[in-house]
């Protein structure tokens, strides 16, 4: 955390214009450590702006609504400095990575995912810690170590960041707490976070999940239960839904016009019994079927292009070798 710290010290000193970015369709996680890493970097006294590329979810525009933040969606490229914030790759920017690309603006990454070769190589500063739940907490971590205060409605932000990537404390550490019991001390306020994460009674989404359920085919493999099914939206919903209802493993995936994506979640017993990384799988996925794919080692996700059949025939290729115990 000294050498985070020390960076946005130095950059604080030098005068960059920043903009602190996260990646599409950007989550509580996403938004919240953007927003207050880019309110830090201002109270540092450096000219930073947050923003998304691309879009975010719903869930984030209820919590932001909530605390009355905003982000902007593709900010304009005036900075001197790109921080990515909750992003492994550009790949995860869509469009807009290919623009930042072209700029060839100085980047930072400050990520909590699985490390990226070449996001190493292309930038000036890199600080993976795949080791944190959420990146929210990362931020949480540096802002104590920089000794600056939060005000509740970050910290409720934050909050916020933490709950939507462990799952509700699902894959939540020790020291995941510890940054809750910081958090609110800081005034984050648990109900209203709860409220604001709180997902819409969605007909929409209700009837998705009747429907993937219904799709469903589960396999024995080595002895673990493993779910496979079909669904254009909410796929990775629908593969959480499958854990909670008793899979060892779940993918959802979707195929229009030639171009397939898919989700997938595991049990973190299984993890640690039989070391399968989801991120690592859907990464060898997305660059088998021209795309790409990455993630955390129980929640991941690859995009690509072909026929949902075959990568459904290469995952189970995977698996087969993947899922054997290690005892
Ligand atoms: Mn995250």
């Amino acid at each position: 955390m000294k050498e985070l710290a020390g960076f946005l010290r130095a950059t604080s000193k030098s005068r960059q214009r920043v903009l602190v970015l996260c990646h599409h369709n950007a989550d509580p996680d996403a938004v919240a450590s953007t927003i207050v890493l880019a309110d830090i970097f201002n109270q540092l006294g450096v000219e930073a702006q947050p923003g998304a590329a691309d879009g975010i979810a719903i869930s984030s525009q209820t919590v932001l609504k909530k605390f009355k933040r905003e982000i902007p969606v593709n900010p304009q490229l005036n900075a001197d400095l790109v921080v990515l914030v909750d992003t492994s790759s550009l790949d995860h920017l869509g469009d807009f990575g290919a623009r930042l690309k072209e700029t060839s603006l100085k980047l930072a990454v400050l990520d909590h995912h699985k490390p990226v070769k070449e996001m190493e190589q292309l930038s000036s500063f890199y600080f993976v810690r795949e080791d944190f739940t959420s990146e929210s907490e990362l931020i949480f971590r540096v802002v104590a170590e920089l000794g600056v205060k939060l005000t509740p409605e970050q910290a409720s932000l934050l909050l916020a960041g933490v709950m939507s990537d462990t799952g509700y404390f699902n894959f939540a550490k020790p020291e995941t707490f510890e940054v809750v019991n910081g958090l609110l001390k800081a005034g984050a306020d648990y109900q209203q976070v709860k409220e604001a994460l709180k997902p819409p009674e969605d007909i929409s989404k209700r009837v998705a999940m009747l429907k993937v359920a219904g799709r469903s085919e589960l396999r024995r493999v080595h002895g673990h239960l493993t779910v496979f099914s079909k669904l254009g939206s909410f796929e990775g919903d629908a593969a959480a839904m499958f854990l909670r209802i008793g899979a060892d493993v779940a993918f959802v995936g979707s195929e229009e016009k030639g171009r397939v994506r898919m989700s997938g979640r595991a049990r973190p017993d299984v993890l640690k019994n039989t070391g399968l990384h989801l991120g690592e799988l859907m990464e060898i996925l997305g660059k088998q079927f021209g795309g790409s794919g990455g993630g955390h080692a129980g929640a991941a996700s690859m995009k690509g292009k072909g026929k949902l059949e075959e990568v459904k025939k290469q995952l189970y290729k995977i698996l087969e070798q993947k899922l054997k115990s290690k005892k």
